[in-house]
């Protein structure tokens, strides 16, 4: 049996626990534009869901508005989720990990796709990512040590750049990856390593 998808109203942040898998079977989730967020370039909105350290969300539309999206405290696994408009922001590292979105897709944004506010180790593998100011930016004015990892994606009509960072050790490698329109590539980036693209 399958079951028609749903799209369901979150009015308070979802929160993932330490280990635990959340699995949204396709369903759409959409921020209360009062409780959680409405999706403008407003800070300070709550994302829709909080993963915890070693916390897995898969198989997740996130629909307008996102709000603050995905925020992740420590490792995570972000897999086959789709941001079909981007709130504030799709994803923010707000604590140390490793980070994985495997699959899935990102649309529409403002300004930023994945926002890094801690040092991690961040892993795009298989993602499409199109129409937003930069899909990735660590913390303006920070100057921890973060490193991208970006495979087998595509990747257009980013305004400024893929990555862009303020800190002078932070690194980038892309791999097998199709890209185009995407500003100056790598802003302010010094590390840089790129194949098969
Ligand atoms: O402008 O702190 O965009 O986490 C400075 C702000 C900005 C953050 C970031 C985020 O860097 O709000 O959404
Ligand atoms: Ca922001
Ligand atoms: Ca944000």
């Amino acid at each position: 049996e399958v079951k028609p998808k749903e799209t369901i109203v979150v009015n308070n942040t979802i929160v993932v626990k330490a280990g635990e898998v959340f699995d949204g079977a396709g369903n759409r989730y959409v921020a209360n534009p009062t409780t959680v967020g409405d999706g403008s370039q407003k800070e300070g909105q709550k994302p829709v869901f909080r993963l915890e350290d070693g916390a897995t969300l898969k198989n997740v539309v996130l629909g307008v508005p996102a709000a603050d999206g995905v925020h992740t405290y420590g490792d995570a696994l972000i897999e086959n989720v789709v941001w079909e408009d981007i709130g504030e922001d799709a994803m923010t590292i707000k604590d140390e990990g490793h980070v994985v979105i495997r699959g899935g897709s990102a649309q529409h944004g403002s300004d930023k796709m994945f926002q890094i506010n801690a040092p991690s180790q961040l892993d795009i593998i298989n993602f499409t990512a199109r129409d937003a100011g930069k899909m990735i930016r660590q913390l303006g004015g920070s100057t921890f040590h973060t490193e991208v990892y970006i495979e087998g994606s595509v990747i257009t009509d980013m305004n400024e750049a893929i990555f862009r960072t303020d800190s002078s050790t932070s690194k980038v490698r892309m791999v097998n990856t199709r890209y185009s329109n995407v500003g100056n590539k790598w802003y302010g980036v010094k590390y840089v390593s790129e194949s098969g693209n």
